[in-house]
C-alpha cells in the first residue's frame, strides 16, 4: 500500500523527510512497532533482533545498557538494523545545554555515527535540538528528535502546562521529527494529537497487551487503542522480549497496529 494512502493527512502535512521514511518503512513492514530492545548482552541483542526484526519498523536501544559493548559488535547490529529495514532510535533522552549535548552524541558511544532518531528533554530550553542537529551533520548524516512531551511513569513531572509548552516550541521545529507520548493513557495520547496537529509524529510506550502496572512504576494501556488516538508508532519493550514466542508477539502487535493505522 502507498505511504500516503495509508497515512493520509499525516503523510500530507509531514515536512520531515526522515518522518516520511518511517511512514514507508511501517508501509512496507505493515507494522508501526518500535521494538524497545531493552537487553544487556550483545547476544541477547542479536538473538531479539534476529526473531522480531520482519514485523517492527524501529529499534529503540539503550547504548548504555550493555555489559558487553563494543564497537565492532554494536557496528554489526546496526548493519543488521539497517539489512531488516529499520529506523534505529537511541532513547538518549538527553537534557543537557546545546552544546554539551552535541558532544554527548560523540564520546565512546558515538551516537550521532548510527542513530536515526534519539529522545530528548526540553527542560534546558531550545538549543538542545540545534545541538543534537549539529551533531548529526557534523557526521555528514540526518536525523530527527522527539521531545518527551508526556511520560508513562506514574508520578512524572510533565504536566499539562509542561506539555503545551513543550508542544508549541517543538511543532515549528525543523529538527523536531516528533513527540513522546503517553501510551498508557489513550485520553492523554488524544489531548496531545489535538495539541500537535498532523505535522509531527507522536510515538507512544507504556503500551502493552496485557494493560496495567508494570514494574517499577511502569504503566500499561491498548496499543491499538493508542493507535487509534492518534499514536503514530507504539514502542513496545516486555510485550515482545518479554513474552514466551517473541516472534510470534511481535507479529501479534504490529497485526493490530497497522490495522488500526488502516480503520483510524
Ligand atoms: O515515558 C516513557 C518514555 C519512554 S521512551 N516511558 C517509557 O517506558 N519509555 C521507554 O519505553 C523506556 O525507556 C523503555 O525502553 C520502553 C518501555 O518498555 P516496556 O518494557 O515497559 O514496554
Amino acid at each position: 500500500m502507498e505511504a500516503s494512502a495509508a497515512w493520509k493527512m499525516r503523510w500530507q502535512a509531514s515536512t520531515l523527510p526522515m518522518a516520511k521514511t518511517f511512514m514507508e518503512v511501517a508501509c512496507r513492514k505493515k507494522s508501526l512497532v518500535c521494538l524497545a530492545a531493552d537487553k544487556y548482552t550483545m547476544a541477547e541483542l542479536f538473538d531479539l533482533l534476529n526473531s522480531v526484526g520482519s514485523s517492527i519498523a524501529a529499534l529503540k536501544t539503550h547504548v548504555d545498557l550493555i555489559d558487553d559493548w563494543s564497537k565492532d559488535e554494536w557496528n554489526q547490529f546496526c548493519t543488521l538494523a539497517h539489512e531488516m529495514d529499520l529506523l534505529i532510535f537511541e532513547d538518549r533522552k538527553f537534557a543537557d545545554i546545546g552544546k554539551i549535548s552535541r558532544r554527548q552524541m560523540g564520546g565512546i558511544y558515538n551516537i550521532g555515527e548510527w542513530s536515526d532518531l534519539v529522545t530528548a528533554h526540553l527542560i534546558s530550553g531550545p538549543d538542545i535540538v540545534d545541538g543534537l542537529q549539529k551533531a548529526w551533520s557534523d557526521a555528514g548524516r540526518e536525523g530527527g528528535v522527539l521531545l518527551l512531551a508526556q511520560m508513562s511513569s506514574r508520578g512524572n513531572l510533565l504536566g499539562p502546562n509542561y506539555t503545551s509548552t513543550v508542544v508549541e516550541a517543538g511543532r515549528v521545529h525543523p529538527g523536531v521529527f516528533g513527540f513522546i507520548g503517553n501510551g498508557s493513557n489513550a485520553n492523554s495520547v488524544r489531548e496531545l494529537r489535538t495539541m500537535v496537529g498532523d505535522g509531527k509524529m507522536i510515538w507512544t510506550p507504556g503500551v502493552n497487551l496485557a494493560t496495567g502496572d508494570g514494574e517499577m512504576g511502569q504503566r500499561y494501556g491498548d496499543p491499538y487503542e493508542a493507535v487509534m488516538a492518534g499514536s503514530d508508532c507504539i514502542i513496545v519493550g516486555s510485550g515482545i522480549h518479554g513474552a514466551s514466542d517473541p516472534a510470534a508477539a511481535a507479529a501479534a502487535y504490529a497485526e493490530l497496529s497497522w490495522k488500526a493505522l488502516l480503520e483510524r
